[in-house]
């Protein structure tokens, strides 16, 4: 990863080129961008100059990617089962019901999200409650890629990889109390952003906004990741920038996106999902092949590739999608099909 050259930043942005002209060749711009990894270091003002000179959602989406310095953390690694999911299919099919409830509806309508400017508050039963900006979310603690198997309660799955820091360390920087039992986190709330919150049926019937919550040890135990990007870059919006959860051995529907506010408590929170359908969608959500949803199986999985939904592998599904090893010890004593 190339460190931002601060010489050769100047030299961008004071050149002769007129923004007509830069206008016309953004996306050599955007490649030269690309290239010197600008991004991670600059300004968010100097960001959102060179923003305004790209014309479409779409050009705006793929500067906004910036690449972001990290290391590789493999410890999870061997638990890994299958290639890694071609980015294409990680950025185009999303569920993300805010921005609608097809498969291709975040990736067409998020592009526009403002996720800088943004604000994440940590509060509740905590020594130091912390707002962060948007360059702490990126900057305060060192980067990690963490590739993990990701698997919907719809039964498909992913193999991706992560960039990010576990929630362990962001909640020590704020310092739990001893009395607290869970997490709570919450979903941006913006109807004139988020199409999805405007009316019921638009957001499939979730009561907004998206709200999931963690029991403590779950939210401690280092597997648990907070989020900022993916292949090497920051979130897309679709994909939940600029930070989500991502808990790898419960379904996808834990791994809010584009999350404001985490909130240590001393009570069970509620779930978006388990809310609207609790006979469905319980609050644990460990993966589970033993335990079938009421309307299908869990015992396998499509293993999205290229290609469409439906040319997807079938593949067995594993309990804990994998990670028993390293999550079970926290359900010692708990009937999982009671609890699922
Ligand atoms: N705020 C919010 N978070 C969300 C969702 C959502 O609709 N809204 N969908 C969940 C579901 S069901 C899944 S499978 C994953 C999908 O993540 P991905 O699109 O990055 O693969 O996001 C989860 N997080
Ligand atoms: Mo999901």
């Amino acid at each position: 990863m190339k460190i931002i050259n601060k010489a050769a930043w100047n030299k961008f942005k004071d050149c002769d080129v007129t923004p007509e002209e830069v206008y016309h060749d953004r996306r050599r711009i955007l490649k030269q961008m690309g290239f010197i990894g600008a991004g991670a270091l600059l300004s968010s003002q100097a960001n959102a100059g060179v923003f305004d000179l790209f014309s479409s959602d779409e050009e705006k989406a793929a500067f906004a990617r910036i690449a972001l310095p990290h290391s590789k953390q493999t410890e999870y690694d061997h638990l890994l089962y299958g290639e890694l999911t071609p980015e294409n299919k990680v950025i185009s099919h999303n569920n993300f019901y805010e921005f609608g409830t097809s498969k291709t509806d975040p990736v067409q309508n998020s592009q526009a999200l403002k996720v800088n400017p943004w604000q994440l508050v940590i509060e509740g039963e905590v020594d130091k409650p912390l707002t962060l900006d948007y360059d702490d979310i990126l900057k305060m603690l060192p980067l990690e890629e963490r590739i993990y198997n990701f698997r919907c309660v719809e039964a498909w799955s992913m193999v991706i990889p992560w960039l990010g820091f576990s929630l362990a360390s962001l909640l020590k920087k704020a310092g739990v109390k001893s009395n607290a039992t869970h997490v709570a986190f919450e979903t941006l709330y913006d109807p004139d952003q988020m199409p999805g919150q405007r009316n019921r049926y638009s957001g499939g019937g979730i009561n907004y906004p998206y709200v999931e919550g963690l029991t403590i040890a779950e939210a401690m135990t280092d597997l648990t990741f907070m989020s900022v990007g993916l292949y090497g870059k920051t979130l897309p919006p679709q994909n939940g920038a600029p930070i989500r959860l991502v808990v790898p051995w419960k379904y996808g529907f834990k791994s809010i996106k584009s999350i404001v506010r985490i909130r240590v408590t001393d009570r069970q929170p509620k779930s978006s999902w388990n809310e609207l359908a609790p006979s469905e969608y319980g609050f644990y959500a460990n993966v589970n092949p033993a335990v079938d949803h009421p309307r299908w199986s869990q015992a396998s999985e499509r293993r999205i590739a290229e290609g469409g939904l439906f040319s997807a592998k079938r593949i067995p599904t594993l309990p804990f999608n994998g990670y028993e090893e390293s999550v079970a010890g926290l359900y010692q004593g708990l009937n999982l099909k009671r609890n699922f």
